[in-house]
């Protein structure tokens, strides 16, 4: 293996072959600027990822109070050493000279500097007034899946005791909502049921929807090692753009974006059929079989072959991969769960395990991807739409609970209806309810769907917006105060992955200027508003990391997602630790549902469930009645076609995602300089059939238009699903001239210039995958290539193209583990 490589060029960097059953052999990669040599790093203060959900375990280089470095922890169970291109080089934008460094407020239509007293002066003003003349509900609070735990916990606490408002979501509503929402309609509970060690034993991994090797790149170099190692896997991906997953696969399907209902609907049809199904599992550890199967009788391949436009034989294929495996295991991401059968086609995958009782084994996993690095953690702790440790609004038992632990009344925490989902928190500040928005950590002006209307929400004179960010984004430039937040590296706390590995990460340097850590804004906040308990004690008691961990212990005892045998210390230990942590499980526990399922029991699951179809939620009688010992549930959905279809008008369907160097909105990955040269702007993906048909050429600058609003970039051809476009979503403003947006003469960059609002019944997620768009050329490229990647799902077809590198910068040393070192020299 070369000891140095270019990691833009070559963004999985080289292979350690990994056999089936083995654990993963480490590789370490370390990334040093400015010339560094290891021995030069003064200290090395540990962390982990923030920029997707794996949680890659890193130690952040500090030389003279300053970042200047990464390296990946050999030790840790997620990672082993490696780190994605995103984990190596988006560390540099915490440097950035544009950071904020002193609160902004508006003055006189202008956002000007100004300092902590008068910023959370107005904010404190604002609340006061707001409760007194409207009360809890004309405030709320919009926050992220990228703050830590601790913080999280506390702006629930505040905003669910404090102010007792029900308008408190995250971004993770645009996220993992659906994951949340399928964990809950199958097993009672969120809670990831499978881990990434998996990967080390499954002979099928399916991955629908999910580009792996772009958006976890980490996971997919396991992928890779065993696709190299002694019996390796055979892989099904469902996806209609040729990913680098779609190119390892044994079985790829390509399906009409919207279809995956029908998809799996057909995929279960097959495994019944063939009598695939574990009939022992499924009487002792379900309820719903006879649905499933009515439901399923019809949806031949043939049935579905003509709704997703894919070969039936493909279909029978995928199914005999699925029905034939050992121990499969099966991701879901955001090719489903942005869909407008998200949540329905999410149990659907929960299903095939469930039939093929392949859960609670290594191997026989299911991973409800999440996205963000702390979404997890904003689920758990009820920051978003649920009540903290996973606890059912439904239920009064459950929310005395809660009440006891923050010692109020039960009635200060709002239960009298679901908790507010984002989207319908920004029709309420639309309406004029909601008067006051706190928005954190998350840059909406960019992330929502149908941008020239959020864009009117935000810009609203009687909507107080507080913004809480690193940069100057497009949303804060609509705020009426800014706050400027210390970010990772910058704030020691916690934060949970998708398989449940708890991660400290330390503070490793000064934030820039009156930077402050998130949890010392929210904690500044709750003293500043007093907020009281029942006997007239500060409602929060915690000053720090530390303490704020402490009490989130406390309300997670007895949940699934129980930290309480969990200290600081022993996330200082090597490796990341899954919860639950308690007395049953004092080092973690690797698998949920290893002896069945354990949270479905009516009186204590998380929900009662939901309709698929209309998103009603059902009430406790219903539970109980279906399901009164708590088993699984086996949930069946009829296929609906996606809500815009194309017509003549818009003949494609838009379909809008991520490619491996950009993070989201780019106010970290714009601002490193290797990253951003790999994707400096936008691109619009079309297959060759169908730019042969509109005489359209690689490079040329293209229009894509909806109902809602345009964008403009230039076409790269690639191998996707004839009838699709594809754009990718990370290109906002505040790198463009003008900084704020289109104006009526320019047409946009961004994506969600043309998504719909609209979502999924059950998650309440929006459909960021299916739109319908026509497409004009602007101009001729005269030759000119887009700026797409060569390395990715954005990979040329037809013309050789220069490809993709990093060049000098971007070499980073891999040194793989020394055992396996020392065996290949041996042969
Ligand atoms: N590089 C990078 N990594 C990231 C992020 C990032 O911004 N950049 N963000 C993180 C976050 S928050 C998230 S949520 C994850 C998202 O991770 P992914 O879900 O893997 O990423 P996406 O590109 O949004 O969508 C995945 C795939 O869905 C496919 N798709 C579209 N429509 C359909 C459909 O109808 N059916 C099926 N089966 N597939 C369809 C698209 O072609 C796309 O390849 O990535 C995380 N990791
Ligand atoms: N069209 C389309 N739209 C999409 C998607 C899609 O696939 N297609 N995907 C959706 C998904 S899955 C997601 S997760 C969202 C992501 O959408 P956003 O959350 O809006 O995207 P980010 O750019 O990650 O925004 C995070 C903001 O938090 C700031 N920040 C970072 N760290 C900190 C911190 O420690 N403290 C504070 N206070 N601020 C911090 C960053 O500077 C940035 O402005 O986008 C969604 N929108
Ligand atoms: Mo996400």
């Amino acid at each position: 293996m070369e000891r140095s490589v270019d990691r833009i060029r070559d963004p999985w960097g080289g292979r350690v072959p990994h056999g089936r059953h083995q654990p993963w052999p480490a590789r370490v990669d370390t990334y040093l600027t400015e010339g560094l040599r290891p021995e030069q790093v003064q200290k090395w203060v540990q962390a982990a990822s923030i920029l997707h959900s794996d949680g890659d375990a890193m130690d952040i280089a500090v030389v003279d109070g300053r970042m200047v470095g990464v390296r990946g922890r050999a030790t840790d169970r997620v990672n082993r050493g490696r780190l994605g291109p995103k984990d190596l080089f988006g560390w540099q934008a915490n440097a950035s000279p544009d950071r904020l460094t002193r609160p902004l407020v508006r003055e006189d239509g202008r956002l000007v500097e100004s300092d902590w007293e008068t910023a959370m002066s107005r904010v404190v003003s604002c609340s006061r007034s707001l409760l007194d003349e409207r009360g809890p509900g004309a405030i709320g609070f919009y926050t992220s899946g990228q703050l830590f735990l601790e913080e999280y916990y506390t702006l629930a606490v505040l905003a669910r005791a404090g102010i007792g408002t029900n308008h408190l979501d995250g971004n993770t509503r645009l996220c993992t909502a659906t994951a949340a929402e399928a964990l809950k309609e199958t097993f009672g509970s969120d809670g990831q049921p499978g881990c990434y060690d998996d990967i080390d034993h499954a002979d099928v991994i399916a991955l629908f929807g999910h580009n792996i090797a772009e958006t976890q790149p980490v996971q997919w170099m396991r992928v890779l090692d065993r696709l190299e190692g002694s019996d390796p896997p055979r892989l099904l991906c469902v996806d209609p753009r040729p990913t680098p997953v779609a190119r390892k696969a044994t079985v790829h399907l390509a399906p009409r974006i919207g279809t995956n209902v029908a998809l799996l609907n057909a995929l279960l049809h097959v495994i019944i059929r063939t009598g695939r199904v574990d009939h022992d599992y499924v009487r002792r550890h379900t309820v719903g079989y006879e649905e499933l199967a009515a439901q399923v009788q019809d949806c031949t391949p043939e049935w579905a072959a003509r709704i997703c436009d894919v070969p039936a034989s493909r279909i029978v294929e995928a199914a005999e991969l699925l029905g034939g495996a050992e121990r499969l295991l099966s991701t879901v991401l955001q090719g489903v769960y942005q869909s407008h059968q998200a949540t329905a086609a999410a149990v659907q995958v929960n299903n095939l395990h469930l039939l093929r009782g392949m859960l609670g084994r290594p191997g026989a996993g299911v991973l409800q991807m999440n996205g963000q690095p702390t979404a997890q953690n904003t689920r758990e702790c009820g920051a978003d739409g649920d009540l903290p440790g996973f606890r059912n609004w439904q239920n009064d038992a459950h929310v005395e609970d809660l009440a006891q632990i923050w010692n109020v009344e039960p009635a200060v925490i709002p239960h009298y209806a679901p908790p507010t989902h984002a989207l319908q928190m920004f029709r309420y500040a639309e309406q004029g309810s909601i008067r006051m928005l706190w928005v954190s950590g998350t840059n909406p002006a960019v992330s929502l769907p149908e941008l020239s209307r959020i864009r009117t929400i935000l810009a609203q004179e009687r909507l107080f917006l507080v913004v809480q960010d690193l940069f100057l984004t497009e949303t804060a430039q609509y705020a009426d105060v800014v706050l400027p937040a210390a970010t990772w590296g910058e704030k020691t706390g916690t934060f949970t992955n998708a398989d449940r590995t708890v991660h400290l990460s330390d503070k490793a340097v000064e934030p820039p200027g009156e930077a402050r850590p998130d949890l010392d804004i929210f904690l500044d906040y709750a003293r500043r508003m007093d907020f009281r308990d029942q006997d007239g004690e500060p409602l929060i008691t915690w000053r720090d990391p530390v303490s704020a961990f402490e009490a989130w212990k406390r309300c997670s005892a007895g949940r699934p997602c129980d930290y309480t045998g969990l200290t600081y210390e022993m996330l200082r230990e090597g490796t990341g630790i899954q919860w639950p942590v308690g007395r049953q499980a004092p080092r973690g526990t690797p698998r949920l549902y290893t002896e069945g399922i354990s949270w479905a029991h009516p009186d204590m699951c998380e929900a009662y469930g939901k309709d698929l179809v209309t998103g009603a939620a059902d009430g406790e009688d219903d539970y109980r009645a279906h399901n009164p010992e708590g088993k699984a549930m086996l949930k069946p959905a009829a296929y609906t076609p996606a809500h815009e279809t194309p017509r003549e008008t818009y003949p494609f369907q838009l379909t809008t995602g991520r490619t491996l160097y950009h993070f989201h909105t780019r106010t970290k990955t714009g601002r490193s300089p290797q990253l951003n040269a790999a994707a400096p702007e936008v691109w619009v993906e079309m297959s060759a059939d169908d730019a042969t048909r509109l005489d359209l050429a690689e490079g040329d600058v293209v229009e894509v238009t909806t109902p809602r609003g345009a964008l403009r970039g230039q076409l790269r051809i690639t191998g996707l699903r004839p009838g699709v476009i594809f754009v990718p979503f990370h290109y906002g403003y505040w790198d463009t001239p003008s900084g704020t947006g289109p104006d009526a003469s320019t047409p946009g960059r961004a994506a969600n210039e043309t998504t719909i609002t609209d979502w999924d019944p059950a998650s309440k997620q929006p459909l960021f995958k299916t739109a319908a768009a026509a497409v004009t050329r602007v101009a001729r490229g005269h030759g000119q290539p887009s700026p797409a990647p060569t390395t990715t799902a954005s990979a040329p077809t037809g013309r050789r193209l220069p490809a993709t590198t990093g060049g000098p910068t971007a070499r980073v040393t891999q040194v793989p583990d020394p055992a396996w070192d020392r065996q290949e020299e041996h042969r």
